[in-house]
């Protein structure tokens, strides 16, 4: 199927005129037949400015959106709009979080195991690139890759006014309401969007200020295996079909089936649908109820084998949308904003002197003065902070897929790198502000789709490698993919181990020992129990003989020079892999004293890490050396930092515990560099709080907000991708609050404004939470302590501490321990 068509349909959106070679005739929205692109032209004249809309943490705008990256996001977690905003043309793009092309298959690749022994042999040999050859050729996943997850479609209308003036958009971020507002020909129009997670439909509702002033053409269109057509029982609705056309080896159709619709219910005037349009003529308000639904079966049905759903897409639109029309406008609204901010109210922040001439700048304005001076105003951090968590709690709820490369927001059929869960640091980061910015529970569908990949992670350890356990490679699907995919740097068996400190560090902040028991632990033995098998003995000869390594090694995606000049990928024992390890064996042995069970296993990992090959020290740089041999980076600035993962994520390099590790850490972030992708400055923002050095943090989150930032505030890598905003998210948070210093008798020490920078003087934070299940409030002023709040959620041991001195405090659940700025009771 291809997409709809329309009657007198000209085949382009710009034709040149026969008057003038150069002007261009802009069609209206719903006659525009080329190819989908990122960019979107809005056929309106705008004049004068608009002026500033009210609320504090909101993302506004002069102009409409000429491109996907100016857009604003909408999102419950599964829907996901981008409002263009336009006035003559409106675009709004839409997104349903499970429409992934592909299906589950077997990828693994039975030759693998009989390779392998010979790949190690030639590694241990340094013989790294015949050991690729071999790898690329017997180990990689069949197919090579996965399949993209899409765009569902687009929703288009052509309205009457074509002059604009006081025109503003606004993503108000304590609402996650859209508003376009506008005058023409004296007339104020509004348009308000929003994504509601109660009621499963985007609404969309355009009011006037006069009575019948509302005149517009409107349908829904995807590039591709999509028909647009009236509804077969409502008559105030579009649906747009399709089905995606992917076989199995058979011949099979395996794809999946969705669908979109969009209702209108008009207040005076009129509503009428004709083969693919959708026309409302004189209306005085009009609203919108958008939904979209796929047949995908779910994470815990593919959990449990169920791979098939019977799931009718028609129908779930049809139901939604019908129910949402039921319910009067302002109650839709208020329910999503109650919901909305059940999640978003947790956390407050304020950073105070924020220099109202900026703070009150249009957001691509501020962002334009962040670049020009090399500094954001406090403002924009503020705003960006808020941003990331909204952007969590609209593309990851619970029962629903994890937030992927782009959250949930892409509208490509092939975006890049698929949008796919990528394991060697992107998903992860996505996740990194969850707990410590009270998101918790939005965390588990990172959790979902961990047990989702531990059958077929199984398979793949089995037939790859001869393992127990379960293994993740460098990224993965919707469908299961866990084999080794694109090519050598797939060969990471590293995601697993990687993914598994997630739900332990979700146990860490909740105290839940019923989820420690029941969810997180299974995944943190399975992984261990692959990388126990995983591990071989160094042999003599090898950089530390006698020592466990892992072998075939990659430290993401990093290219280094042979003594031989030739450069290569494949190693034995990189850095990051034994952080990661060391990670998940030190949890894995926390994790069985505190259930008490599994003696022999834990015994097992301890001995593990006794035997494995420790971080080193090169004699030459004095930095953390990234493989087992000191070999030459090809990149010196490479965009992973995966040899610090020890620093951060992981806890293992500490400046107070391993001194000369975290000196060493440093010369490694200072060596490469100040600058890199979105999510590289992101996680590198975090390692440096970690050394608690908040302003060369600050000097990156600057360099982040004034290079790698797009108009509506989206991370870019370049392109779009949402990690480096869930990174920084987490980064601004760990500038007040760190908790990752776990004591002997289990409690966490609270470090309160640990890595605060000079650009941040003063500033108020409620609601931020520490491993131990603490909820902290603090407030500080010329760069000082001036008092804190603690509430403990399960009572206990609280150790805090601020400028080097460290108080302990006992206390009950539900008790909050008021500090002042020397850390005495009030
Ligand atoms: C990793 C990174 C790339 C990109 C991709 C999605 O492979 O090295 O920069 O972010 O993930």
């Amino acid at each position: 199927m291809k997409q709809c068509a329309f009657p007198l349909l000209l085949s382009l959106l710009f034709f040149k005129t026969g008057f003038s070679q150069n002007a261009t005739i802009i069609l209206p929205a719903v006659q525009r037949s080329s190819n989908i692109t990122a960019d979107w032209a809005d056929r309106a004249v705008i004049t004068g400015t608009g002026t500033r809309p009210a609320g504090e943490n909101v993302l506004w705008y002069r102009q409409p959106a000429k491109v996907w990256e100016e857009a604003l996001p909408l999102g419950n977690g599964r829907l996901g709009a981008m409002v263009f905003g336009g006035v003559a043309d409106e675009r709004i793009q839409l997104n349903e979080s499970t429409l992934w092309d592909g299906y589950p298959l077997n990828p693994n690749n039975p030759d693998a195991l009989k390779a392998l022994p010979e790949v190690r042999r030639l590694l241990f040999e340094n013989k790294n690139n015949e050991a690729v050859e071999l790898a690329s050729k017997t180990m990689m996943g069949k197919p090579i890759g996965v399949r993209p997850y899409q765009s569902l479609g687009e929703l288009w209308f052509d309205e009457t006014n074509v002059t604009a003036t006081k025109y503003t958009r606004s993503l108000n971020l304590s609402t996650a309401v859209v508003t376009v507002k506008y005058t023409s020909d004296g007339i104020d129009y509004t348009r308000e969007s929003f994504a509601s997670a109660v009621d499963g439909v985007i609404v969309v509702r355009l009011t006037a200020s006069q009575a019948n002033k509302i005149s517009l053409r409107l349908t829904l269109k995807r590039q591709q295996d999509a028909m647009c057509m009236p509804s077969a029982n409502d008559a105030s609705s579009l649906i747009l079909h399709g089905r995606l056309p992917v076989k199995d080896d058979a011949g099979n159709p395996r794809g999946l089936s969705f669908a979109a619709q969009v209702k209108a219910v008009a207040e005076g005037g009129k509503v009428t649908v004709t083969d693919s349009l959708l026309i409302v003529d004189n209306a005085t308000a009009v609203t919108f109820y958008v939904t979209g639904a796929t047949n995908y079966p779910g994470l815990k049905n593919l959990t449990a084998g169920i791979t098939t759903s019977n799931a009718d897409p028609i129908k779930l639109c049809n139901d939604a949308v019908n129910k949402a029309a039921l319910k009067p406008y302002e109650q839709l609204k208020a329910a999503h904003i109650a919901d909305y901010q059940f999640y978003y109210n947790r956390v407050t922040l304020a950073f105070a002197n924020v220099p109202e001439n900026i703070s009150s700048l249009p957001t691509d304005e501020q962002l334009q003065h962040a670049k020009l001076t090399g500094e954001p105003d406090a403002a924009l951090v503020q705003k960006y902070f808020q941003f990331g968590r909204y952007l969590l709690i609209s593309s990851s709820r619970p029962g629903g897929m994890p937030a992927n490369l782009q959250g949930l927001w892409a509208w490509q059929m092939d975006p890049p790198w698929n949008a796919d869960f990528h394991t060697n640091i992107n998903v992860q980061m996505n996740y990194w502000p969850a707990e410590i910015a009270n998101l918790g529970e939005l965390h588990t569908p990172l959790f979902d789709l961990s047990d989702e990949l531990v059958k077929p992670g199984e398979q793949t350890a089995k037939t790859e490698y001869g393992a127990k356990g379960w293994v993740v490679h460098h990224l993965t699907d919707a469908w299961g993919f866990t084999a080794p995919a694109d090519g050598p740097q797939g060969i990471w068996p590293m995601g697993a181990a990687w993914l598994a400190q997630h739900p332990w560090e979700h146990y860490c902040y909740t105290g839940d020992k019923q989820f420690l028991a029941k969810r997180a632990y299974p995944l943190m033995k399975g992984a261990a129990q692959f990388i126990m098998d995983f591990l071989v003995v160094a042999p003599e000869g090898s950089a530390c003989p006698g020592k466990l390594v892992t072998n075939p090694s990659y430290s993401p995606e990093n290219t280094f020079i042979l003594p031989d000049g030739t450069q290569s990928v494949f190693t034995y024992g990189a850095t990051m892999d034994l952080e990661i390890i060391h990670d998940l064996l030190t949890h894995c042995i926390l994790a069985c004293d505190v259930l008490k069970t599994d003696a022999d296993f834990k015994a097992q990992c301890q001995k593990t890490l006794d035997q494995l090959a420790p971080i080193r020290i090169s004699p030459a740089t004095g930095r953390i050396m990234e493989w087992a041999e000191d070999y030459k980076e090809v990149e010196p600035h490479h965009r992973h930092t995966s040899h610090l993962f020890g620093l951060f994520p992981g806890n293992q390099i500490t400046v107070a515990g391993t001194p000369e590790l975290a000196a060493a850490a440093q010369k490694t972030l200072e060596a490469r560099g100040d600058d890199g992708t979105g999510w590289s400055l992101a996680w590198k923002i975090n390692m440096w709080n970690r050394l608690q050095d908040g302003n060369h943090a600050y000097k990156l989150l600057s360099v982040l907000l004034g290079t790698k930032t797009l108009p509506n505030l989206f991370d870019n890598h370049p392109p779009f991708q949402i990690d480096g905003n869930f990174g920084a998210t987490a980064a601004i948070a760990e500038m007040l609050l760190q908790s990752q210093q776990r004591l002997d008798d289990g409690s966490f020490v609270l470090q309160l404004l640990p890595a605060l920078p000079a650009a941040l003087p003063a500033g108020i934070v409620k609601g931020l939470c520490a491993r131990g299940g603490f909820v902290v409030n603090i407030e500080w002023k010329d760069g000082k302590l001036v008092r804190a709040e603690i509430t403990s959620k399960l009572g206990g041991k609280l150790p805090v501490s601020y400028n080097s001195k460290t108080v302990t405090f006992t206390t009950k659940a539900g008790e909050t321990i008021k500090l002042d700025g020397t850390l005495a009771r009030m």
